[in-house]
């Protein structure tokens, strides 16, 4: 058999609801593999089919996807000339266009093997290699190592059975090896392999995690994985385990090579929680004060006192997410498994203006066993503390969470309704359940209508502080105002 030399690695068109802003993030998850795959001396490439077609724009019932036509798509992997192609799928909902994508590879390339990984193929490895007869392989949790380990063993044509994490046929019997292990030196990692894609492409769409940026150039850099909480609605720490953080020196080195090669000058940071390790997280807010750069990023309240805030601003922090999910002090501990207190929110949000850094809040409503009440409790909450902007999302069952199983135990969702019924989150809880409050469809609207008061109310309020806060956004996509108060980030 050939030897495997050259790999591809596709991230595939990207599935959105109708009229949401279109993100386009580096996909950091294959950026980290590649970096890996070079150190141990395999050739790779990386198709974004998303960001090369990112005008290219086609709408399915409710949702809108963008990325590359079969077509192209198909010219492009053709270029290529793979041994071996890896598919990301970081999303539930991405799975039809992971599964169109191994359809399109096999087509081009039939003896090629196909082998797909990230949090959704993780929790359903066996329906995916069951449905789709394309993908040979699925990796389980973290690729950078596992995936080298793979690609040896097909060349040294040693058989699976001691790889650790990864899901294969085997006589036409579906075989899952489970993830023993985790990366606990995540500094010993490569740095992502920006050089394998076209940064000015994301740079120039400029529509990170956070979509409203302050600076020009943007990117975006990982500083931690895994998480200490385990909130009923969340995969990550299923997925990821326990909170593992990368030294303050590891992430400047990175900071610094990306404001070199790519002359960065904002930075969004893409974890879960930054501040976990209090200690490393002042060290390198140290650090970056002698950086001439702009940051912001998603934070747990727990934990955040004026000294931190202070360090975050001196380092060049402009905006913090920040997530009280509800107005309720029931909901966060009996539904929601949060370990947060209502009291500790309104002064972080008042500490964080104090020093110029704006808030954004998340909030979740509808959430299985919240009453009326409570649901509207929580749009007033986020008017008392005055959050800067929220979203306000409908509780979701995103497969991998305990949100999920409950709701299948229950029978509020379908089994793939994550497919097909995403804006209400596939949660249909029947009008004779105790736990019912309104429809799915009535909750939608709220959620929707809710959102958009939220940020007009704030518009009116501070609307110097509103313009100065959109106004890189504007710059890049003036037609898109609207999706502003729809869906603020
Ligand atoms: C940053 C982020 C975003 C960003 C950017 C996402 C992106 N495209 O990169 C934005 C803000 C856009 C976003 C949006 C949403 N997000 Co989000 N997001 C995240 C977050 C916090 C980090 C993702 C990330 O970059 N991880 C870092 C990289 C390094 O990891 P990775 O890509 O997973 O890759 C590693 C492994 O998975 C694996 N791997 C991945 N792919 C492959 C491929 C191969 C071949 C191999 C071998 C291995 C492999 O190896 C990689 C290296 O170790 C995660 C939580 C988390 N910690 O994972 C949630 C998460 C992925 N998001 C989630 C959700 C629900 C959403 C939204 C639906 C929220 C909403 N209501 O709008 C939207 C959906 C967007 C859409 N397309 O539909 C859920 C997904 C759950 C699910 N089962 O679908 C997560 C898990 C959080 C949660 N609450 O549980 N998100």
């Amino acid at each position: 058999m050939k030897k495997i030399k050259k790999v591809l690695l596709i991230n595939p068109a990207v599935t959105v609801s109708k009229g949401s802003i279109r993100r386009m993030p580096t996909p950091l998850g294959l950026l980290y593999i590649a970096g890996s795959l070079e150190k141990n001396s395999y050739t790779v490439s990386i198709l974004d089919s998303a960001c090369e077609g990112y005008e290219n724009v086609t709408f399915r019932q409710s949702e809108e996807i963008y990325g590359l036509t079969d077509e192209v798509l198909r010219q492009r992997i053709a270029e290529e000339m793979p041994d071996f192609v890896g598919v990301t799928c970081g999303f539930s909902r991405q799975e039809e266009e992971t599964f169109r994508t191994c359809r399109i590879v096999k087509s081009v390339f039939p003896n090629v093997f196909i082998c797909v990984g990230g949090i959704h193929p993780y929790f359903f490895s066996k329906k995916i290699l069951r449905e789709c007869p394309e993908i040979s392989f699925i990796i389980q949790k973290e690729g950078e190592y596992r995936l080298v380990s793979l690609i040896d063993a097909i060349n040294e044509e040693r058989n699976f059975g001691n790889i650790d994490g990864i899901a294969y046929r085997k006589y036409g019997e579906i075989c899952i090896n489970p993830a023993q292990s985790v990366i606990k030196d995540i500094d010993a990692l490569p740095f992502p392999a920006r050089h394998l894609v076209n940064m000015e492409k994301y740079i120039d769409i400029g529509l990170f995690g956070n979509p409203f940026p302050k600076a020009e150039r943007v990117d975006q850099i990982l500083t931690s994985r895994g998480c200490p909480y385990h909130c009923d609605f969340c995969a990550t720490k299923p997925y990821w385990g326990n909170f593992r953080r990368r030294s303050a020196e590891n992430v400047f080195t990175e900071i610094l090579e990306v404001k070199q090669n790519y002359n960065i000058q904002e930075i969004q940071f893409r974890d879960d929680n930054l501040t976990v390790d209090k200690k490393n997280t002042f060290e390198l807010f140290e650090k970056m004060k002698s950086l001439d750069l702009v940051w912001c990023s998603g934070v747990m309240i727990k934990g955040l006192d004026e000294e931190m805030i202070e360090a975050m601003a001196n380092s060049g922090c402009y905006k913090l997410t920040i997530s009280p999910e509800s107005g309720s002090e029931r909901v966060l501990r009996e539904l929601i498994n949060k370990p947060l207190r209502m009291e500790s929110i309104k002064p972080v949000v008042d500490l964080a203006h104090k020093y110029n850094i704006s808030i954004h809040s998340d909030f979740i409503v509808g959430y299985p066993g919240e009453t009326k009440n409570e649901i509207f409790r929580t749009f007033e909450f986020a008017k008392e503390i005055e959050t800067d902007s929220a979203s306000f999302f409908l509780a979701s069952a995103y497969p991998g969470s305990a949100l999920f199983e409950r709701c299948q135990r229950k029978g509020w969702v379908k089994e793939d309704s994550y497919k097909t019924d995403f804006k209400n989150a596939g949660i249909h809880i029947s009008p004779s359940d105790p736990e019912y409050v309104m429809s799915a469809k009535a909750l939608v609207e709220l959620v929707d209508r809710k959102t958009r008061e939220h940020n007009e109310w704030y518009k009116s309020r501070k609307p110097k502080r509103w313009n100065e806060k959109y106004k890189m956004f504007l710059k890049k996509h003036q037609n898109e105002s609207d999706k502003i108060l729809g869906r603020v980030v």
